[in-house]
């Protein structure tokens, strides 16, 4: 993709009057993103490409109801900001659902985990620049489906590439948010993002565990350690590890940080859907396979093989 890492456009809107986000991937995080815009006063309107229904958001103990629009009566050319909050591997079908309603020149924002969504603009068709969003924000859905946030965290956006000033679509909506912040240097978070989620998702995926459970003395600090060098290794290797902490450092403090946490990969595992597999490990091993002599990989390479999904299309 044109500015995963490398760059892309600063503004591609140029909407004389801001129009709403429209938010497509009525799953947790967009909901909770769609309820939080809407109370900041930001203009947006949730999708589902399943059809107009109602949520609810649960704050403090009270239930809030969130409209869901359907994406299919969006009259075409009516969007002008999409926020993509789909999981990776439900963007391409987002994108070709969405791709007649978008405006010439729309922004395209996703938070979704990974690296590799060129491919997904190409399937599409979609030839506008994906901007990106690297967030720790945790939501979930409780037994009686309110949906929960879990954690606010805080969420980086930015466009990758020279250090790009702060972009009006940010400034007039998105920046409301206390936890949203503009990165000039995004392509770092991304790739620390990448790193730590290619080492804690597989594992909690592939072990049904808790983030704070790799921490524990025994195997699974064993393979979190192993698994650690690898990826910092291959990444190295590849030109998208250039920190002098080590990886594990960082993959600690976040396991510590949300110790109580299912990972998304392990959600997934247990909800019986796809995962982000093929736009974490799967697209390390890709890369690496350019490599003349890559390093080791190869428990990166059996938790690959144990995860791998079919990708199918739908909410995350
Ligand atoms: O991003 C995450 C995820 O679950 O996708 C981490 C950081 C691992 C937190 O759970």
């Amino acid at each position: 993709m044109a500015n995963e890492l490398t760059g892309g456009n600063e503004d591609s809107g140029t909407e004389a009057q801001p129009g709403p986000w429209f938010i497509l991937g009525a799953g947790c995080l967009g909901t909770v993103l769609a309820f939080r815009l809407s109370r900041q006063g930001v203009p947006c309107k949730l999708l589902s490409h399943r059809g107009a229904d109602e949520r609810s958001v649960l704050v403090d103990g009270d239930p809030y109801g969130v409209r869901v629009e359907a994406l299919a009566a969006q009259a075409p050319q009516s969007i002008g900001r999409l926020l993509l909050t789909t999981k990776a591997g439900q963007i391409d079908a987002a994108l070709q659902l969405a791709g007649p309603k978008l405006q010439s020149d729309a922004v395209l924002l996703t938070p979704a985990n990974g690296l590799g969504f060129a491919t997904s603009l190409e399937t599409a068709g979609v030839e506008l620049p994906l901007q990106r969003a690297v967030s720790t924000a945790a939501a979930y859905r409780d037994e009686a489906g309110n949906i929960v946030l879990a954690a606010i965290g805080d969420t980086r956006v930015g466009v990758p590439g020279a250090a790009h000033p702060p972009a009006r679509w940010f400034l007039d909506s998105l920046s409301r948010l206390p936890d949203w912040q503009w990165d000039p240097q995004i392509a770092t978070a991304i790739e620390r993002k990448f790193a730590i989620n290619c080492v804690i998702n597989p594992l909690t995926a592939q072990r049904r565990c808790l983030n704070g459970d790799l921490l524990d003395q025994g195997e699974g600090e064993a393979l979190l350690e192993q698994l650690s060098s690898e990826v910092e290794a291959n990444l190295r290797s590849l030109g998208l590890w250039r920190e002098a902490t080590p990886l594990q450092q960082y993959v600690q403090k976040v396991c510590r940080a949300t110790a109580v946490n299912r990972s998304s990969m392990l959600q997934d595992v247990l909800a019986g859907r796809p995962t982000e597999i093929e736009y974490l490990s799967g697209e390390l091993l890709r890369r690496r396979a350019c490599l003349n002599s890559p390093p080791a990989a190869a428990l990166s390479e059996a938790l690959y093989e144990q995860l791998r999904e079919r990708a199918n299309p739908g909410d995350s």
